[in-house]
């Protein structure tokens, strides 16, 4: 029985990967992205299909919808995600898959839930890994299974992971497939020849990244910002530390794309929903956001920036506690 995984590359869908990868040892391994996510699962061409941690955008839900329940025909098709879909989607999807969860938590701990049984037990700090990536390790089920080992071996162990894949060496699908099959057969991340000292190279770029947004932050009402600063792939750092060193509850990043700015989103109060926050206030200036709680991002036209701190500002002061 032809197996294959379709999984998002980043920390956590490497470490949900690596879940089903050890589920099924025999499955190929395929990196996707929202974007390309339809054209990838069009392509695939297997008995059991599990998708790991893929958010599919919205505009494009009914025309992947229809793939699926195409491909469910000849395929049966697992689904673990954590990026919230419309009701009337997830009915949909829970009618023609074989196994749709979607829920809180990260897409690393939602597979290995599903798997666990069939798994050995260390397993879980692979789950571990993918949670801590996403920021999602505040999850019941994670915090009691946590209590069970060395949470600063397996901080170390995550670390490798989602700072090392920052840095070019591990950039490209070959190099991060290596470590879903290292987890995958259970060895450590940093047993990966070059993951550690990728990711030291990238903790040296984020205190960098730390000082050049000290240096240009502004700050609107309860939002830091930083616009246009080189953030060596850290998009989400320098929105976070543009918060911190303004003393804000929110922080930003602007990036200027050729007819829009990209904006990238965190909180240190996480009883902020940054993606609501994100979506409300872009569609109000003509542009488009969203991303999870505590992780958002939003597009908006290149002239609108000022009108959107504000709707922000506005938002947020509604909100407050
Ligand atoms: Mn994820």
């Amino acid at each position: 029985m032809k197996t294959i995984v379709l999984t998002h590359s980043d920390c956590d869908g490497i470490c949900a990967g690596a879940i089903a990868l050890s589920r099924f040892r025999d499955a190929e391994i395929f990196f996707t992205k929202p974007v390309s996510f339809f054209d990838d699962l069009n392509a695939c061409e297997a008995d059991r299909i599990i998708i790991c941690d893929i958010a599919i955008p919205h505009r494009d839900l009914s025309e992947v919808i229809r793939l699926l329940d195409e491909k469910s025909r000849h395929s049966k098709i697992l689904y673990f995600d954590h990026h919230p879909l419309p009701e009337n989607a997830e009915k949909k999807l829970k009618e023609v898959l074989s196994v749709y969860a979607n829920s809180e938590g990260s897409a690393s701990e939602i597979t290995y839930r599903y798997f666990q049984k069939d798994l050995p037990k260390e397993r879980i700090w692979v789950a571990i890994y993918g949670a801590i990536g996403d920021y999602e390790q505040k999850t019941e089920f994670v915090q009691e299974r946590l209590r069970s080992w060395d949470v600063r071996a397996l901080y170390f162990e995550a670390g490798a992971i989602f700072l090392g894949i920052k840095d070019r060496s591990f950039d490209d699908y070959d190099s991060k497939r290596k470590i879903v099959e290292t987890l995958a057969k259970g060895s450590n991340p940093s047993d990966i020849k070059g993951l550690v000292e990728a990711a030291k190279k990238v903790v040296n770029g984020e205190f960098e990244l730390y000082d050049l947004v000290k240096k240009s932050a502004k700050k609107l009402g309860d939002v830091g910002y930083v616009r246009d600063v080189y953030s060596f792939g850290f998009r989400g750092p320098s929105a976070l530390f543009a918060a911190t060193v303004t003393g804000c509850r929110v922080g930003m990043a602007f990036y200027n794309r050729k007819n829009s700015l990209d904006i990238t989103m965190r909180s240190r109060d996480y009883s902020i929903s940054l993606n609501s926050l994100a979506e409300e206030a872009a569609e109000s200036v003509g542009g488009s956001g969203g991303g999870l709680p505590q992780a958002a991002g939003a597009r908006i036209p290149f002239d609108r920036m000022d009108e959107f701190l504000k709707e922000v500002n506005r938002i947020l002061n509604a909100v407050r506690r």
